[in-house]
């Protein structure tokens, strides 16, 4: 039987893109539910989403998620075989998650969605402490880059799935574009990852 994910989880949002792009380089196909990480519908635990059904199981955190994807579906061809290019996928998988979307998300991010799409005032503060961090972790991410690749280095991986959402949503709002602008290691490898079918096929439709 052909492999179906249901995707419980909002059009613009950082990890059902994670699990689109994964779903995509499997070959499966996938829905996207429209379902708001804090609406009573959500089946999340910790009230986050995306929330996923394949194979007859309900998945929760994007990690788990795209490997089993890529394990069940894909031969676990978007991590690396060898022990230490995989840890380096790993790693900036990690890093995306637990310091880069964090940041952005909330210093840059959701203040202006929250003035986009909710009409609140702009807090310009928020955003204005955020900036130093910001331009650091973009700074040691183009450092990375400019010297090895970092995790380019063994072809399009599990870190291109997590990192390039995470990068795109920074990058759609004024400050994250100049900044990232300002780096071209960062602007060369984003290019490139919008030339790859799956993170076409799965542009948001806010995307200029
Ligand atoms: N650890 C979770 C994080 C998911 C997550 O933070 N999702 C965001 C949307 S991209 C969310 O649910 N935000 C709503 C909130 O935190 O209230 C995962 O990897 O799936």
């Amino acid at each position: 039987m052909t492999a179906q994910a249901r995707i419980f989880g909002t059009v613009i949002s950082t990890y059902t893109r994670v699990v689109e792009i994964a779903c995509e380089e499997a070959g499966i196909s996938h829905e996207t539910v429209p379902t708001a990480a804090r609406s009573p519908e959500n089946r999340h635990p910790f009230g986050k989403i995306p929330v996923v059904e394949i194979d007859g199981l309900e998945l929760i955190e994007s990690v788990a998620i795209a490997n089993y994807i890529d394990n069940a579906h894909n031969g676990g061809a978007l991590q690396p075989v060898a022990a230490a290019a995989r840890a380096i996928s790993d790693k900036w998988v990690a890093i995306a998650n637990n310091y880069l979307f964090p940041m952005f998300e909330n210093g840059l991010v959701m203040p202006w969605i929250m003035h986009r799409y909710a009409g609140f005032p702009l807090d310009r503060e928020r955003i204005e402490r955020s900036l130093p961090d910001i331009s650091r972790a973009l700074g040691f991410v183009e450092a990375a880059l400019s010297e090895k690749g970092a995790w380019t280095a063994n072809g399009f991986c599990m870190a291109d799935v997590f990192l390039y959402p995470v990068m795109r949503g920074l990058q759609m709002t004024p400050q994250g574009e100049m900044g990232i602008a300002q780096c071209d290691h960062i602007s060369r490898w984003m290019a490139d990852c919008e030339l790859r079918p799956s993170i076409a096929a799965t542009r948001w439709e806010s995307e200029p």
